[in-house]
């Protein structure tokens, strides 16, 4: 009779078994049947109610039940986590013939292209680009560049003072001081340019920043003359903006030069008749420059009585107004992607 019970139980529980299909049913499974309230358990129960004669029988039969049920429920486990898995890798599947998301690539700054661009000028001019620091001994920023303490032009630059104790530090309000370092580091024949950040304390408006990119250039050897920086800046011009470019020099004066001038292109907008890009003169003004004051070369112990030097320093957000006709240089630096992703040509 109890015999009996145990195999209706093991048919019960086989079917049961057949139709889990799921790891839910399966857990479902076990409770009722293998679990501490389950129907083995119940089984065992009936033991007390069994004659001494019968109980041992009785035990093992249900001891070898429940072995056989819990081999079956493992065997079935495995099917149906089988299946499922099968089931999410159908609906899940990558499909590897799909092509890749396009990965979005930067741009190298406008501003970068064109430091890239007139070093690249310049280096077929025979000139070597170097770099310097942009926290810089006022030393170098204005006592060797003929700039001594208490002269009114040091107020001309708007310098953005560093606090030190022992020295005066600033930073660097224009890339000149690297024609001394460079006048200190090298022996003549000299001949380099020098990009670089520049900082100054400014009134901010459409044509000033108060961080910029200048570059120095700078070049000394015997018998130097300002028709040699006349010769390399239209060259210089005519390469950056059309060889119809026409240009002008103009008297002006920097306490690290004599005699200095200003540097001018004709007004590519009015083609030199005048509008309101040029305020009417036709004209555009990129780069100061003249020959080197001959106590700059004595700072540096070189002999200005064997030596000459000229050397230009020129704004690079300026020229690449110019070049690409923006209106307002604070562009430049306000991360807008709109306006940067417009000179996308290079990438490295
Ligand atoms: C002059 C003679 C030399 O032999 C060598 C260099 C120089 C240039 C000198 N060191 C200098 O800084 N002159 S400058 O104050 O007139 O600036 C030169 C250029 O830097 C300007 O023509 C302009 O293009 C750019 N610049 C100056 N202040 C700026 C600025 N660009 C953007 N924002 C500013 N606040």
């Amino acid at each position: 009779m109890v015999t009996d019970q145990l195999d209706q139980l093991r048919r019960d529980a086989q079917k049961g078994l057949d139709s889990a299909a799921t790891t839910n049913e399966l857990s479902d499974w076990h409770a009722r049947y293998l679990g501490r309230k389950g129907a083995l358990t119940d089984a065992m129960r009936q033991l007390g109610a069994l004659s001494a004669e019968e109980r041992p029988a009785f035990g093992k039969a249900v001891n070898a039940l429940k072995t056989e049920l819990s081999e079956a429920f493992e065997a079935r486990q495995e099917i149906v986590r089988g299946a499922q898995l099968d089931a999410r890798l159908a609906t899940d599947a990558i499909d590897v013939t799909l092509p890749g998301r396009p990965l979005e690539l930067g741009t190298l700054h406008p501003i970068t292209q064109l430091i890239r661009e007139v070093s690249s000028i310049f280096a077929h001019l025979g000139f070597q680009t170097i770099e310097g620091p942009e926290v810089e001994d006022a030393y170098y920023a204005f006592d060797a560049l003929n700039i001594p303490k208490d002269h009114p032009a040091r107020d001309v630059w708007d310098t953005i003072f560093v606090q030190s104790e022992s020295r005066e530090i600033v930073l660097r309000p224009h890339t000149s001081p690297m024609q001394v370092r460079t006048m200190e580091r090298l022996k003549p024949p000299v001949r380099v340019i020098v990009p670089g950040r520049c900082y100054r304390y400014e009134a901010l408006d459409a044509t000033h920043e108060w961080h910029f990119q200048q570059v120095e250039g700078l070049a000394v050897d015997e018998h130097l003359t300002m028709t040699d920086l006349k010769g390399t800046l239209a060259e210089f011009a005519r390469q950056l903006f059309g060889p119809q470019r026409k240009v002008r020099f103009r008297c002006d004066y920097f306490p690290f030069v004599e005699p200095g001038v200003d540097f001018a292109i004709d007004c590519m907008v009015c083609h030199g008749d005048g509008c309101r890009v040029c305020k009417g003169t036709g004209w555009i003004e990129i780069l100061g420059a003249g020959m080197v004051h001959p106590n700059v070369l004595a700072n540096v112990g070189y002999d200005p009585d064997k030596y000459t030097g000229w050397a230009f320093g020129c704004g690079f957000e300026r020229l690449a107004m110019l070049k690409y006709g923006i209106t307002d240089i604070r562009a430049f630096y306000q991360s807008d992607l709109r306006f940067l992703s417009q000179f996308d040509r290079a990438t490295a």
